[in-house]
């Protein structure tokens, strides 16, 4: 049955199961996430559930800031799942030394807790980012990651944050990117059905801010559902724009003021 413990299958030559040091640390991190998942979420009905679909789109975004993508596909399926998808650089699947495994499964599974302040997380704790795609993971009856990078495509699926079915090859493909598809595990999200109007006023948002990224949302459940478009070249002036829209305005003009000043490397820590 789904995401039951699977009986140990590496044996030593004793016959005694070989447990390694860093899948004990994984199973540990998501062993607490699922006991205490407000502690991450903040609840598990609707607030916390769509919590796990930003934290999804929120890597795409920052795909986006990066300057490797610039379109976010988010479509809601008919079997309660969501796909996220972006035209990035995709996950690095390669082996990672330290860990044995690709760097897509180490990226979906490892808690990376605490991590936030260091200087490598340093955009992250300014605001939008918290607990990682690993927690989404851990809270997902079920959650597929497809990479496309290299001329290759490449999928890897989870059972409630496990392994479980490893990364296998997709074939040859031109396309590149990420796409996570998961659903969340009802046996701990007291609501798992996702509301498209929550959604689109949140990519309509992060599409104000990333005025580069052009996002897309789809809800396949309901029956010739339209696709929404959301792209704001002017960024933050069409923020305002929007905000007007109906109104009787004082002034027809909206203007804006942009300033640019350089961080040192440390991002401002002493
Ligand atoms: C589709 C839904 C959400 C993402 C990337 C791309 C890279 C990445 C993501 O790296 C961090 C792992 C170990 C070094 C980085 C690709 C550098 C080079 C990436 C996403 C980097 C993970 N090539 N796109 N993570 N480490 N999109 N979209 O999650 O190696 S996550």
């Amino acid at each position: 049955a789904r995401c039951e413990r699977a009986p140990e299958k590496n044996m030593t030559t004793e016959n005694q199961p070989s447990y390694d040091a860093s899948k004990i640390k994984v199973l540990e991190g998501l062993e607490a996430v699922r006991k205490r998942p407000d502690m991450y979420i903040g609840d598990t009905y609707e607030y916390g559930l769509h919590h796990l679909a930003y934290e999804v789109v929120d890597n795409a975004i920052d795909e986006v800031q990066n300057g490797h993508a610039d379109e976010i596909k988010v479509v809601l399926n008919t079997d309660g799942s969501i796909s996220v998808s972006d035209n990035g650089r995709g996950i690095p699947v390669g082996i990672m030394e330290s860990e044995g495994r690709p760097a897509v499964e180490v990226v979906m599974t490892k808690l990376h807790a605490g991590g936030k302040f260091d200087g490598d997380n340093y955009k992250v704790s300014g605001g939008l980012h918290g607990v990682g795609v690993s927690c989404v993971c851990a809270l997902s009856e079920w959650m597929e990651v497809d990479v496309y990078r290299d001329g290759q495509g490449h999928q890897i699926r989870f059972e409630c944050g496990e392994t479980a079915v490893p990364l296998r090859s997709l074939g040859d493909s031109d396309q590149r990117g990420t796409k996570v598809t998961f659903r969340a595990d009802s046996k701990i999200m007291g609501v798992t059905a996702f509301s498209g109007d929550t959604l689109a006023t949140r990519l309509r948002e992060l599409a104000f801010l990333n005025s580069r990224a052009r996002i897309t949302l789809r809800d396949d459940r309901v029956e010739n559902a339209e696709t929404l478009t959301f792209s704001y070249s002017d960024g933050v002036r069409d923020f305002v724009r929007h905000l007007n829209q109906g109104k009787d305005l004082v002034h027809e003009d909206v203007i804006y003021f942009n300033a640019e000043h350089t961080v040192h490397p440390s991002g401002g820590r002493p």
